[in-house]
């Protein structure tokens, strides 16, 4: 088996807000559109893999659309001629061609597993050891807002059936924050959990000022401040647990952000990390320290959303915080009959092999880049 062919497809993913005319709005970043890119596979016994990456913009993490399609050009064409099920090989080969850029190789080594799949006639999640449920427990995130507004959302999407609530902060005084969350947490309904997501917008001082001041609420710091070492400098200073998201760069990042007791989760993005071979690693990380951490990534259709949500499927429930997919803010599927979406809050896995997506690829116009 053998990888014959590589094509790159780029996509625009115009952010269809919840109403007209409203942005994904975050601590830093508005986002209005965004730009995907999709690796297809070609092998030689006419198996084909997909994989996809989406950045979030260019500010939200150090990685952007065309960087990653730069990053595919240098490493695609050593991939011609291996085989896709010997990801440990794939992954090998595009680090001896480029250093780094795991968001783009990530589409990649995604790609492999969906080939692989479909190779062994076989789910991605039953790859990876098996899925514990066939329906996932998802999570919405509430934009950043009014408190009026903040808390009529979150109470919409609980009454939907989400489990976990992400109430977006950060980008503006501290005050509006504490309002915000105090406001969600009075309707939080019992057993739903919620996340405080500053997007890396406070500083140490905003971080140890909300959670002291909202030391009654149950709930987690996500990504409070901009870098690791303010995160570090918050322990036993603030009320809550501390999740690291956009720090959370890679494996070692995520051992040593254990190991130095700082992070007690993680909102994890399978892109960011490399793909699933790294993702799966971060999970059994996160089982053997008991640390809950989401399996999410930063954007995109189908392709995206089923790689989380296979690698979702594998992670032992008590730790696991859901796969959040950015379905509501994108027209439409790749694969129409077995696109990933949204039930009540929760998602169920596609029958199919490797991925389970069958994608329309005309969707996305002519390759931007093809590798024989
Ligand atoms: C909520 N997300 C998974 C979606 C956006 O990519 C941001 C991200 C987060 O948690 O930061
Ligand atoms: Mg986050």
């Amino acid at each position: 088996m053998k990888i014959a062919e590589v094509d790159v497809f780029q996509h625009d993913l115009p952010v269809r807000g919840p109403e007209q005319g409203v942005p994904y709005r975050m601590a830093l970043q508005d986002v209005w559109h965004l730009d995907t890119t999709i690796v297809r596979l070609a092998c030689d016994d006419g198996t084909i893999g997909y994989g996809e990456t989406c950045p979030l913009g260019s500010t939200y993490q150090p990685e952007h659309a065309r960087g990653a399609r730069a990053a595919l050009a240098e490493v695609a064409p050593h991939l011609i001629g291996l085989d896709p099920t010997a990801l440990g090989r794939v992954n090998a080969a595009m680090d001896e061609a480029l250093m780094g850029h795991r968001y783009a190789k990530a589409a990649v080594d995604v790609a492999c597993w969906d080939a692989t799949g479909k190779i062994y006639g076989v789910r991605v999640c039953d790859l990876l050891g098996g899925a514990v449920r066939e329906r996932v427990p998802s999570y919405h995130g509430v934009l950043v807002a009014s408190p009026e507004d903040a808390a009529a959302d979150a109470d919409r999407r609980q009454a939907e059936g989400f489990p976990r609530i992400q109430l977006k902060v950060g980008g503006r005084p501290v005050a509006e924050d504490v309002a915000a969350l105090r406001a969600v947490a009075a309707i939080l309904r019992p057993g739903v959990r919620l996340s405080a997501d500053a997007n890396k917008g406070w500083t140490t001082r905003d971080a140890i000022q909300v959670s002291q001041a909202c030391r009654d609420v149950a709930m987690v710091l996500e990504q409070p401040c901009q870098t690791y070492e303010e995160m570090a400098s918050l322990v036993g200073k603030v009320c809550h647990p501390i999740y690291l998201d956009e720090s959370a760069t890679g494996l070692a990042a995520v051992v040593t952000s254990i190991g130095q007791g700082v992070a007690d989760g993680f909102g994890m993005k399978v892109s960011r990390v490399g793909g699933i071979s790294a993702m799966r690693a971060v999970r059994d990380v996160c089982a053997a320290a008991r640390r809950p951490h989401t399996v999410d990534d930063t954007w995109g259709g189908d392709l995206a959303a089923a790689a989380s949500l296979h690698v979702g499927a594998t992670v032992d429930p008590a730790n696991f915080e859901g796969p959040w997919i950015a379905e509501p803010y994108v027209d439409g599927h790749y694969d129409d009959k077995h696109g990933i979406h949204l039930d009540g809050g929760w998602i169920g896995l596609p029958p199919g092999p490797g991925l389970g997506i069958t994608p329309d690829e005309s969707q996305w116009g002519d390759p931007v880049m093809s590798f024989r």
